[in-house]
């Protein structure tokens, strides 16, 4: 059988799971929340990572099943840290193309929210440039309402992209999130470190948060604070982990 088929048949046999990386506050190193990411434990070719399956669910449409069914699971799960952190997370969840375009997106969102009895601002789409890009209309409709109920939107892989400036004064965005290529040369790089000097202080002054990505340095968390960098997400300070891990994370951070 094609991968391709063997995807459908992994949907019904519950092969997807989900890994949860930790986001942690600059300067404190709190965790603040996690971003569930995507895993396929195939019975035989073992855990198959989401870059050689995600673009395929993109292109057959499963997607979007996939995706609402990954935004249910973590919107539930964040609820689980909470009570082992006794305190409050937030839940990043990334979003493709073809979920944000599905007519049911919003529906889903709600639907998840409603389960899991989780607050609006606890929940963080990340969604890239070219979501932004294709459609800026009906964006801007989706992002408006989403807005509306308190939900944050992340603009992933930001400048990575046919980013434009005038997307941040259009569109309700609350945070950047700085890609790591432009982060694994911080802070000898002196191109690098004038790009994410120039991202977090243009964030800082529209109010939105930074969250640098691929932090993998001492080096690099301390250039990043010292910039101003709101959060911090990468193997420094925690990989994509099981439920488990996550919660003995948490109780080993507070
Ligand atoms: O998990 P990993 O670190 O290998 O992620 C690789 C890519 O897969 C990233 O670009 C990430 O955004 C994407 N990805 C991981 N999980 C999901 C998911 O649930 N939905 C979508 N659309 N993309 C995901
Ligand atoms: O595109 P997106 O930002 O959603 O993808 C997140 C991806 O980055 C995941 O595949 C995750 O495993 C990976 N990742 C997270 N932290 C690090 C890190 O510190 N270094 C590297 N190389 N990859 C990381
Ligand atoms: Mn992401
Ligand atoms: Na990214």
């Amino acid at each position: 059988v094609s991968i391709e088929a063997a995807m459908f048949e992994a949907v019904k046999n519950g092969e997807f799971l989900l890994h949860y990386q930790p986001v942690v506050d600059a300067t404190t190193r709190q965790i603040m929340g996690f971003e569930a990411l995507m895993r396929w434990m195939h019975p035989d070719l073992g855990l198959v990572p989401p870059i050689q399956f995600i673009p395929m669910a993109e292109n057959n449409g499963l997607i979007t099943l996939l995706g609402a069914w990954v935004l249910k699971a973590a919107c539930v799960q964040i609820r689980h840290f909470e009570e082992a952190a006794g305190r409050q997370l937030y839940i990043s969840v990334n979003v493709s193309p073809r979920q944000f375009r599905n007519d049911h997106f919003l529906e889903t969102v709600d639907e998840a929210m409603k389960l899991s009895d989780l607050q609006g601002s606890q929940l963080l789409l990340e969604i890239t440039e070219g979501i932004l890009m294709s459609d800026p209309d009906h964006a801007e409709t989706l992002l408006t309402a989403i807005a509306a109920r308190g939900v944050r939107i992340a603009i992933d892989d930001f400048g990575t992209g046919y980013s434009s400036l005038a997307y941040l004064k259009r569109f309700p965005i609350n945070t950047l999130k700085i890609d790591r290529t432009f982060v694994k040369d911080l802070p000898g790089s002196v191109k690098d470190a004038a790009i994410c000097d120039v991202v977090i202080s243009l964030a800082s002054h529209l109010n939105l948060n930074t969250i640098a990505e691929g932090v993998e340095d001492e080096q690099q968390l301390q250039f990043l604070a010292k910039q101003g960098c709101t959060l911090i997400q990468g193997f420094l300070t925690g990989h994509p982990m099981l439920p488990d891990e996550a919660i003995a994370a948490l109780k080993a951070n507070s």
